[in-house]
C-alpha cells in the first residue's frame, strides 16, 4: 500500500513551482520490457521509486545527442531545481514523448522524434526548424533503473537519438544551468573528473552508461558517415 509521510508532503510542498507542474500536467507512456504501451500515468507517479518498485512501472523516454558541424556533441547541465538529477551533467536533451497522438506514433520512432523536438525547444530554446524530426537518427533502445536521491528515481526504456546540427540556442534556466560543446578529449577529461570526484562533477547514469556502451563506437561512425551500419531498433539493451 502507498503512504504519504509527513517528510514526502515537506518535500512535495518544497518542489519548484514549474517543475511540479511538469509532474502533474506531463502523462508519461507506460511500457513492458519489449515496448509495446500498457497505459499511461503522470511523471510524478512515474518517478516515485516506491510506485516503481511497487507496480514495476517503467516508462518511454528518449535522450537526444546533438553535434554541431565540427562534430563536437552538446552536453547539458541540469538546473538545481530539477526534481530528479539536479546539477548533473548529461547529454543534449532528455524527456518523455507524452501519452498523446502526435506522440505515441511508432512507425520509424516518429512520437519520439516528435517529442524530442519539444523539448529541444523547451530546454534550450532552439527552434524547432533547426532540429526538423526527419534528422533525428534513431540509434537503439535501452532499458535501465537509477535511483536519484531519497524518494525520486527512473526506470526507462530510452530512445537515443543522433543529430549533426548547427543551431540556435537560448537555454531555459528553469531546466538547464549550463551548456558546453565538447570533442572527444574533453568529454573524456570530464569523465576522469567525475570519476575522481574533482570539482563536484556528476554525470547523469543514463549519459554515464549510453558513454561506456556505445557513444565513442557511434561518434566514430557518425563522423565517417558510416552511422547507419550501427542502427539497431530491434534490440532493447538492458543495461
Ligand atoms: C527524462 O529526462 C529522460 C531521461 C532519458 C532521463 P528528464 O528528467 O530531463 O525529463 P524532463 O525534462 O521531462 O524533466
Ligand atoms: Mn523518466
Amino acid at each position: 500500500a502507498s503512504t504519504t509521510t509527513m517528510a514526502d508532503a515537506v518535500s512535495d510542498a518544497n518542489m519548484d513551482a514549474v517543475q511540479r507542474r511538469l509532474m502533474f500536467e506531463d502523462e508519461c507512456i507506460l511500457v513492458d520490457e519489449n515496448d509495446h504501451v500498457v497505459g499511461h500515468d503522470t511523471k510524478y507517479n512515474c518517478h516515485l521509486m516506491e510506485k516503481i518498485e511497487a507496480e514495476n512501472l517503467l516508462h518511454r523516454a528518449f535522450s537526444v545527442f546533438l553535434f554541431n558541424s565540427k562534430y563536437e556533441l552538446l552536453l547539458q547541465q541540469r538546473s538545481a531545481t530539477k526534481v530528479t538529477f539536479p546539477l548533473v551533467w548529461t547529454n543534449t536533451c532528455c524527456s518523455h514523448p507524452l501519452y498523446r497522438e502526435s506522440e505515441l506514433i511508432e512507425e520509424n520512432a516518429l512520437g519520439v522524434r516528435n517529442a524530442a523536438q519539444r523539448k529541444l525547444l523547451d530546454e534550450l530554446g532552439i527552434p524547432a526548424e533547426d532540429v526538423p524530426v526527419d534528422q533525428f537518427t534513431p540509434l537503439g533502445r535501452i532499458l535501465y533503473k537509477a535511483p536519484s536521491d531519497g524518494k525520486w528515481g527512473e526506470h526507462e526504456l530510452d530512445y537515443l537519438l543522433f543529430m549533426v546540427r548547427e543551431v540556435n540556442m537560448k537555454p531555459n534556466p528553469d531546466e538547464v544551468a549550463e551548456v558546453k560543446y565538447v570533442n572527444r578529449e574533453q568529454l573524456k577529461e570530464l569523465l576522469r573528473k567525475a570519476d575522481a570526484g574533482e570539482e563536484g562533477l556528476k554525470l547523469s547514469p543514463w549519459f554515464r552508461l549510453v558513454v561506456d556502451n556505445f557513444l565513442f563506437k557511434w561518434w566514430d561512425h557518425l563522423e565517417k558517415g558510416t552511422l547507419k551500419e550501427v542502427i539497431d531498433m530491434k534490440t532493447i539493451h538492458k543495461l
